[in-house]
């Protein structure tokens, strides 16, 4: 299933890898006629019914491979023959493009409804086809793209690695997995299965294409059982495997969601952010009623920035309150019901509105988390630092300002930090400060914010990268701050696990700055060897605590938000970095190419030093 973490829908397709002429033996290219003719023929062979028929038209790698006829079907999957065979009845194939590549071809295409009133476009899909035994066959793309990448073995999973990514730069990810699904065992008092395979992709774009989906951070495909993911470390993802593997898949939705967030979070946030996140939608009234929540799947999925964190509340609740018994019995009897709440009503005993009462006191029993916003006289600086006025600009060609962020929004112009004993404060300072914009009633917020970067020297571990910048070999951050609408806490491992709820005051005019404090109880008092990063980029009230845990990429078409870079993914998302007037901004943050895995390299800054 498609982690709550998934890509939103600015997405492009994976650029393609243009087949060197030379390279390609010619009885490997499918011209487009043959493309016809072999879809013609597999679409004839679908309607006879006759599944050894169909199978034949398919590569023995993806034939073999359990779960074959769970076919991904570009968005979606087809989970038998039979349903295969009905969707292709309603519909016929329009070839878009068939290319040629190293060793295989690619024919995309729209499933377009045989019904001509029908104004949708079809359904899209693209087929990878490969010449073997004197014959084009299909392949899926997970047997044909990762079959080359090198393998590493760890005590429960089988990793493949895509070409760039180094065992020696993953090894903590991949042990910090170990321990977790060890632990997660235990606690759900479940068998592991043999080794999983896992593997770990390069980009959002390159996990979904793995399997025909949508760009993503993770995805778990149980009836292959296995796991694609641009993270080694993704837990969440393991959840739905393991939980599948023992017998206790509730089908895709929200208690299955809920089980995997409650034990391993999303690839972007902590299993103990759920509750802290849900116990803030009750306050501010996002809080989706426990029937809703349970019954409309399609709600769920759309909303996941809300739902994800509340079931994976409401799972750890169950699980908490009540016991893992109870918690598998459910598991194991909604995925035959397809009715939730009634089978956490006879699962537990008690009406849902009993359950959900205490459920909300279970929640209000988490600390709430609010900033300060104002700076008392007697706050003594501990670091301070300008940035020069107009230049942000990113790379150098990002596409800023535009109609919906005027000149100056992203432009950093200062950094301080003061403390007292009890907490400590935070100023950012901009050429202009704008609002919030928004494209629909209740929509989601974009709004220009920043990343502050620490190393606190204090953790056992770094986080070396983020928004696709690097600190450096054996640099990096212990705690990340998100500023945008409201402020939440990152980890060394990338994953938020605090959020404010109280918002961040935006004045313009005069001073344009962004100001708030945190408890030093919670971040610590900052010292002179404290390092900092700052950067300006795009956040989202969703970005911030979700998806990308931090900024919005910069993509080069990128519709409403920033566009530009040199590529159409993995650009920096920074617009601005806090640097001294005397390095060039654009041509440091221009030191990057995602197909190499080769991110500009930005400094963090200590009060008094520079490095
Ligand atoms: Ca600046
Ligand atoms: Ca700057």
């Amino acid at each position: 299933m498609i982690s709550g973490t998934c890509v939103p829908v600015y997405a492009v397709c994976l650029a393609a890898i243009a087949c060197a002429v030379a390279g390609c033996a010619p009885a490997q290219v499918l011209t487009r006629a043959e493309a016809e003719s072999l879809l013609n023929e597999y679409t004839n062979a679908v309607a006879s019914g006759d599944s050894a028929r169909v199978s034949a038209f398919w590569s023995l790698r993806s034939r073999e491979r359990e779960g074959f006829w769970t076919m991904s079907f570009s968005i979606g999957e087809l989970k038998s023959f039979e349903q295969t065979r009905e969707a292709m009845r309603e519909a016929r194939p329009a070839i878009r493009d068939v290319s040629s590549h190293d060793g295989y071809s690619v024919i995309e295409l729209n499933w377009v409804p045989r019904d001509e009133a029908a104004a949708a476009p079809g359904r899209p899909m693209r087929y990878y086809v490969v010449h073997a035994a004197g014959q084009h066959r299909f392949i899926n793309p997970i047997d044909l793209l990762p079959a080359e990448w090198p393998v590493h073995e760890t005590e429960f999973f089988r990793f493949h690695l895509a070409p760039t990514l180094r065992v020696q730069d993953r090894r903590s990810e991949m042990d910090r997995l170990t321990r977790e699904v060890r632990a997660i065992a235990r606690q759900l008092a479940i068998a592991l299965p043999d080794k999983m395979d896992y593997y770990c992709a390069r980009t959002p774009e390159e996990c979904g294409s793995l399997m025909l989906q949508r760009p993503s951070n993770g995805y778990a495909a149980l009836a292959y059982g296995l796991i694609v993911s641009i993270a080694c470390d993704n837990v969440h993802e393991a959840v739905h495997l393991i939980a599948d593997r023992a017998g206790l898949n509730p089908g895709d939705g929200p208690l299955s969601e809920g089980l995997a967030v409650a034990f391993g979070g999303t690839t972007t946030t902590t299993a103990d952010f759920a509750p802290l996140q849900a116990s803030r939608f009750v306050a501010d009234g996002r809080y989706v009623p426990l029937r809703e929540l349970l019954s409309d799947q399609a709600a769920f999925f759309r909303r996941n920035y809300v739902t994800y964190l509340e079931a994976g509340a409401f799972v750890r609740y169950l699980f908490e309150t009540h016991g893992t018994e109870k918690l598998k019995a459910l598991l194991r009897s909604a995925g035959g019901s397809g009715d939730v709440p009634s089978a956490l009503v006879s699962a537990y005993g008690r009406p849902l509105p009993d359950l959900e009462r205490d459920f909300h006191a279970w929640l209000g029993a988490r600390a709430a988390a609010e900033i300060g916003t104002h700076i008392p006289a007697a706050a003594e600086s501990r670091f301070v630092r300008s940035d020069p006025v107009g230049d942000d600009e990113g790379d150098g060609d990002y596409r800023y300002p535009n109609r919906r962020f005027a000149a100056g929004v992203f432009d950093l112009t200062g950094f301080e930090v003061l403390a007292d004993t009890a907490r400590v404060y935070f100023r950012l300072a901009f050429a202009r400060l704008d609002s919030a914009v928004s494209y629909e009633e209740d929509g989601e917020q974009f709004v220009p914010g920043a990343v502050v970067a620490v190393n606190r020297h204090r953790g056992e571990r770094l986080g070396n990268q983020c928004h696709n910048v690097t600190f450096g070999e054996g640099r990096g951050y212990d705690l990340r701050l998100n500023v945008g609408l409201d402020v939440s806490l990152v980890s060394a491992d990338g994953k938020v696990f605090w959020s404010s709820r109280n918002g961040l005051p935006r004045t313009s005019g005069a001073g344009d700055t962004l100001t708030f404090s945190l408890p030093a109880a919670l971040i610590g008092q900052p010292g002179p060897t404290w390092e900092y990063f700052v950067g300006t980029g795009l956040v989202s009230d969703r970005t911030m605590d979700f998806s990308f845990a931090g900024l919005m990429p910069v993509v080069r078409e990128a519709g409403v938000f920033i566009g530009g870079g040199n590529h159409e993914f993995g650009n920096p998302a920074f617009i601005d970095v806090l640097l001294p007037p005397e390095r060039n901004q654009a041509s440091l943050l221009s030191g990057y190419d995602p197909t190499r895995g080769k991110r500009p390299v930005v400094p963090m800054f200590a009060a008094g030093r520079t490095r």
